[in-house]
C-alpha cells in the first residue's frame, strides 16, 4: 500500500505528529484506521522530537464513527476502547481538530483526546441509539464528565447532532476557530497550548461536574420520560444505565459496565434490523437508471392542485429552493390552496421554527395562478389532483398542450395506471409517477413509479428531485397500487379476515401496536378516513374475483357515514373532536352481525397469530412484488414500510423481518393458513424457492 492510500498518514511538523485519518468517504474507524491510530500513538511516544500529537479527518469529516458494516461480523484487534485508551493515557500532549462530522465512536475519539477545537460546519454527537447500540468506546463514560450526567444523558438518547457552537457551549470542544484547514487549525492550537506549557488532561481523570444524588435524580426522571417515548426499544434504558455508573463509580469500571452493556447491544436482533435499515435507506438511491444518464435540468416546477396533497408538495418544493407555479381550476380554489401552503409556514413560525421574514422570502417564490398559460416554461410538473384516471388523463392533456419541450410531467397517484396516463399525451417518455405520501412535506418516502416508456433521464431526474427535497426515493414498477398500497391490500384483507373470524378491531390494533406500529390498522383508517378505503374498494369490486373471501365489515360502517376522526366515529368514537378514539359496542355488534350472517361462529386469536397472519400476508405479497419487479429489491419494500407506513424501524422492515424468522417458518405458516383459504394464502413462488435453496432476502440485496 502507497503511503497515499494509507487510512491513517503521519507526519511531523515542527514538534507535532500530524496524524490523518483517511478512509473514505467518512473516515469511519474500521480495523486499518483503528490499527493506524495506535501505531500512530505509538509513533509518537518513540519520536523524541514530537512533543504533541494532532488527530484529524481528511475529505470531509472528522470521523463518523465505528464502521457499521463490522457489525455482527467477528471483532477484529485492536478494539476501539483499547486504541482510545492507549492515546488518552499518552504522556504527550494529544489535541482534535474537528471539521464535519464527529459521531459515535469518532467523537469517542475526539473526548478522549487532551484539548479539542471545531471548526465551523462540525457536527458532534453520538448517534449508536439510531443503530440499535450505546457509545462503546468509553463514551458513555466520557461524555458525563465534560457536559454533566444530564446532558450527556439527553444527547446519547436522542442521537441528534450539535453544532460546533453547541457543543462548545456544552463543553465538548474548548475552542472555535474559523477557517476551514482542520489541520493548520489544530497545529496552530497545538503550537499555543505547548507554548503555554499545557500537558495531558484526561477526560477520564476529571470528575462528573454537578451534585452526584441531583443527577441520580435528574437520570431516574430520564428514564422514566424515556421509557414511555422509546417504547419498544432495547439500547436507551442501557444507556441511562451507563451514564448512572459514571456519576457512581470511575471511569475503569464504568468503562467495563459499558462494554458489557454494549455487547448486549451489539448481539440483540434489533441492532441488526436498525443496521440494515441504516444501509437500505441509502440503498434505494441507487437504480439502474443512473449509470447510464443525468438529471434534467428543474429550478422551475408546475404543482396542479392546491389541496393537502397539492400544497404539501409546493411546501416541499419551495423548501428545496425551487420555485412553484400552482394551478387550480378558479379563483376560489387557488385562494383556498394558497391558504393551505401558508398555513403550514404559520404553523412554524407559531412554533419559533421559522421567521417571517423567511416566510416572506419564501413565498416569493410561489405563484399562484388558474391558467395553463403561466406554466409553459416550467421544467417540472407535478399533479395532485382528484384520484380519478379520467380527471388525471384531462389535465395530462393538457399539459401536454402547452409544456415546453422536455419538460418532465409527473403525476402524484397512489393507484392509478401510469402506463394509460403517458399514453394520453404525445410525450410518454416524459411521464413519471411521484407517489408522495401525507402530509407531503413531513412524510420522507417517494415512490418513484417508472411506466414502461418513460426515459431514463427522467426516472434520475425524479431522484434527484427527491435528493433535494430530503425525501427517501423508492423506485417503483406500474402495478395496482405500486409497492406500498398494493402489499397494504393484501395484508389489511388478511386483517379483515381475523376480524370477521374472531378478533376485534381493537384486539387486532393492539396486537399491532405491541409489534412496534405506531398505531393499528383500523386507527390508520380513522385517522385516513374511511371513505377512502371504501372508494377503493369500490373501484376494484368490477375486477374482484367472485370466488375470493370478501369481507364487508368495512363497507356497513362506512355505509352509516362513520369515515373516522372527521366524523367524530369510523371503528372508534371520538367524542367532540378526541383525537384518541373509544371503543365501540355499535361497531362490535355490527362485526357480530356480520359474522352471523356468514355463519362464522367467532373464535379467539392471541396477538401472536394475529401478528403470525399479519405479516406473513405483507411478506408472501412483498415476495410477489419482487418477483414481478416491482421492487428492485427486498431492502426496497422494506424503506417503503419504514419511511411510509410507520413499521418499527428496530425490526429493519418487513423482509428483514421475515429473514430474521427465518423464511421457512413464515412459508410453513402460510402453507398451514392456505388449509382454510387456499386462494388468499397461495405462497408466492419465490419465497418457495428461496426456501428450497435456502436462501433469505438479503440474498437479493447484493449489488
Ligand atoms: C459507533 O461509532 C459505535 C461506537 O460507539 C463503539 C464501537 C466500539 N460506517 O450518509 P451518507 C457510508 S456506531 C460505515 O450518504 P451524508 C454510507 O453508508 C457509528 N459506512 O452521507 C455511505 O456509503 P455509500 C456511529 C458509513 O453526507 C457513505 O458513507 N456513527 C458510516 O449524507 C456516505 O454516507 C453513526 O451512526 C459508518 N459509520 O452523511 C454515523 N457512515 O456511499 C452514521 C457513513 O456506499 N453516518 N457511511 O452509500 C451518518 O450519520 C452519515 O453518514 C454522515 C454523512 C452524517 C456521517
Amino acid at each position: 500500500m502507497s503511503e497515499q492510500a494509507a487510512p491513517v498518514q503521519t507526519r511531523l511538523d515542527g514538534e507535532v505528529l500530524v496524524v490523518t485519518i483517511n478512509n473514505p468517504p467518512v473516515n469511519a474507524l474500521g480495523q486499518a484506521v483503528r490499527a493506524g491510530l495506535l501505531a500512530a500513538v505509538e509513533q509518537l511516544e518513540q519520536t523524541a522530537a514530537a512533543r504533541a500529537m494532532l488527530v484529524v479527518g481528511a475529505g470531509r469529516a472528522f470521523i463518523a464513527g465505528a464502521d457499521i458494516r463490522e457489525f455482527g461480523k467477528p471483532p477484529q484487534a485492536p478494539a476501539l476502547p483499547d486504541t482510545i485508551n492507549r492515546m488518552e493515557a499518552s504522556g504527550k500532549l494529544v489535541v482534535a481538530a474537528i471539521h464535519g462530522a464527529a459521531l459515535g465512536g469518532g467523537l469517542e475519539v475526539a473526548m478522549a483526546t487532551h484539548y479539542r477545537l471545531a471548526l465551523p460546519g462540525a457536527k458532534l454527537g453520538l448517534p449508536e441509539v439510531n443503530l440499535g447500540l450505546l457509545p462503546g468506546a468509553g463514551g458513555t463514560q466520557r461524555s458525563p464528565r465534560l457536559m454533566g450526567a444530564l446532558p450527556a444523558a439527553e444527547l446519547m438518547l436522542s442521537g441528534k447532532h450539535l453544532s460546533a457552537k453547541a457543543a462548545l457551549a456544552a463543553g465538548l470542544v474548548d475552542k472555535l476557530v474559523d477557517g476551514d484547514d482542520p489541520t493548520a487549525a489544530g497545529l496552530a492550537y497545538a503550537r499555543e497550548l505547548l507554548a503555554a506549557g499545557t500537558g495531558p488532561r484526561r477526560t477520564s481523570e476529571l470528575p462528573v461536574p454537578g451534585d452526584r444524588n441531583d443527577a441520580l435524580a435528574a437520570l431516574d426522571k430520564l428514564a422514566q420520560d424515556s421509557a414511555k417515548k422509546t417504547r419498544g426499544l432495547f439500547s436507551p434504558a442501557k444507556i441511562i444505565e451507563c451514564v448512572r455508573v459514571a456519576v457512581q463509580t470511575p471511569f475503569a469500571e464504568g468503562a467495563k459496565r459499558e462494554r458489557e452493556l454494549f455487547l448486549e447491544c451489539l448481539n440483540s436482533p434489533q441492532r441488526a434490523g436498525l443496521v440494515h435499515a441504516f444501509f437500505a435507506e441509502r440503498e434505494t438511491a441507487k437504480i439502474p437508471e443512473a449509470k447510464a444518464a443525468q438529471p434534467r435540468h428543474f429550478a422551475k416546477l408546475a404543482i396542479i392542485g392546491g389541496g393537502t396533497m397539492g400544497a404539501g408538495i409546493t411546501v416541499s418544493a419551495l423548501d428545496a429552493g425551487l420555485s412553484v407555479v400552482m394551478i387550480e381550476r378558479d379563483a376560489e380554489s387557488i385562494a383556498r390552496g394558497r391558504k393551505n401552503v401558508e398555513k403550514v409556514y404559520d404553523g412554524l413560525i407559531a412554533k419559533g421554527r421559522m421567521t417571517p421574514e423567511a416566510k416572506t422570502a419564501t413565498m416569493a417564490r410561489y405563484t399562484p395562478s388558474t391558467s395553463y398559460d403561466d406554466i409553459k416554461d416550467v421544467d417540472m410538473v407535478i399533479e395532485a389532483v382528484f384520484e380519478d384516471i379520467e380527471v388525471k388523463k384531462a389535465v395530462f392533456k393538457e399539459l401536454d398542450r402547452v409544456c415546453k419541450s422536455g419538460a418532465v410531467l409527473a403525476t402524484n397517484t397512489s393507484y392509478l395506471d401510469i402506463d394509460a396516463i403517458a399514453a394520453v399525451t404525445s410525450r410518454p417518455q416524459d411521464v413519471i409517477g411521484l407517489h408522495f405520501f401525507s402530509p407531503a412535506n413531513i412524510m420522507r418516502l417517494l415512490e418513484i413509479v417508472v411506466p414502461a416508456k418513460v426515459a431514463p433521464d427522467v426516472v434520475v431526474t425524479a431522484f434527484e428531485l427527491a435528493k433535494r427535497m430530503k425525501k427517501v426515493p423508492v423506485r417503483a414498477g406500474v402495478c395496482d397500487g405500486f409497492i406500498g398500497n398494493r402489499i397494504l391490500s393484501v395484508y389489511r384483507e388478511a386483517a379483515n379476515h381475523v376480524l370477521e373470524d374472531g378478533a376485534s378491531p381493537y384486539e387486532i390494533d393492539a396486537a399491532v401496536r405491541e409489534f412496534g406500529y405506531p398505531m393499528g390498522p383500523f386507527q390508520v383508517s380513522d385517522l385516513a378516513g374511511g371513505d377512502i378505503g371504501w372508494a377503493t374498494r369500490k373501484r376494484k369490486a368490477a375486477t374482484r374475483d367472485p370466488k375470493a373471501r370478501y369481507v364487508e365489515i368495512a363497507d356497513r360502517i362506512a355505509e352509516r357515514g362513520w369515515y373516522g376522526q372527521k366524523t367524530g366515529r369510523g371503528w372508534y368514537l371520538y367524542p367532540e373532536g378526541a383525537r384518541v378514539g373509544q371503543q365501540d359496542p355499535e361497531v362490535l355488534a355490527i362485526v357480530d352481525a356480520e359474522r352471523q350472517k356468514k355463519g362464522i361462529t367467532p373464535r379467539a386469536f392471541t396477538h401472536e397469530e394475529i401478528m403470525r397472519r399479519y405479516m406473513a400476508a405483507m411478506v408472501n405479497e412483498g415476495a410477489r412484488v419482487l418477483e414481478e419487479g416491482i421492487a428492485l429489491r427486498p431492502l426496497d419494500i422494506d424503506v417503503t414500510f419504514l419511511f411510509g407506513y410507520g413499521f418499527p424501524r428496530w425490526r429493519g422492515g418487513p423482509m428483514q423481518w421475515a429473514d430474521m424468522q427465518g423464511l421457512d417458518k413464515v412459508l410453513a405458516d402460510i402453507e398451514e393458513f392456505a388449509k382454510e383459504d387456499a386462494q388468499f394464502w397461495q405462497p408466492a413462488a419465490l419465497l418457495k424457492k428461496l426456501v428450497a435453496e435456502g436462501r433469505n432476502f438479503a440474498s437479493l440485496n447484493q449489488r
